[in-house]
């Protein structure tokens, strides 16, 4: 969503595409893993001379807005700026795992999406031996935030 935000702020020629994280999981097909080896949303392709791709919500719309072209994004006072740094930083602290499915109406089926997402991440890792890193470290976090997401300390 923010990335989103700061490109129609930024007034850029954009396009988006949604990426089903719970039915179909396509954050974990192999395409995806190969552009976000994390297998997480949001993932930004810049096209220009070149194809770049930047990974990262929060290091996204810095790069948003950086840009030459479009409106300028950033505030003109050097407080200001360093304020804007630091609300990015404490947004990009929030454990969007537990805000998903621990604080969330999908709580109830959060346990069957995450087993669903380590079932099939530990597929992949064995059909995709190029992307196994990747697809454990998948593994690795849908576990962990099955066991975060009824950690009332955690959730604190
Ligand atoms: N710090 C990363 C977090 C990305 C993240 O955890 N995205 C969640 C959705 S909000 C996701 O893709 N979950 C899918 C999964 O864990 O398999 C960012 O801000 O880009």
């Amino acid at each position: 969503m923010k990335v989103r935000l700061a490109l129609e702020e930024k007034g850029l020629d954009w396009s988006g595409q949604v990426i089903d994280i719970v039915g179909v999981q396509e954050q974990l097909e192999p395409w995806y893993v190969e552009l976000n080896p994390k297998g997480v949303i949001p993932t930004l392709e810049v096209q220009n001379d070149t194809t770049e791709i930047v990974t990262d919500s929060a290091s996204i719309i810095r790069f948003i807005a950086s840009l030459p072209e479009g409106r300028s994004l950033l505030p003109t006072n050097n407080n200001n700026i360093e304020l804007m740094e630091k609300l990015i930083d404490l947004a990009d602290e929030v454990d969007l795992q537990i805000l998903s499915y621990a604080r969330h109406p999908s709580m109830e089926n959060s346990g069957k999406i995450l087993d669903t997402r380590i079932e099939k991440s530990l597929l992949l890792a064995e059909q995709y031996p190029e992307l196994k890193s990747s697809y454990l470290v998948c593994t690795d976090r849908s576990k962990k935030s099955k066991t975060f997401r009824v950690n009332a300390k955690h959730i604190k």
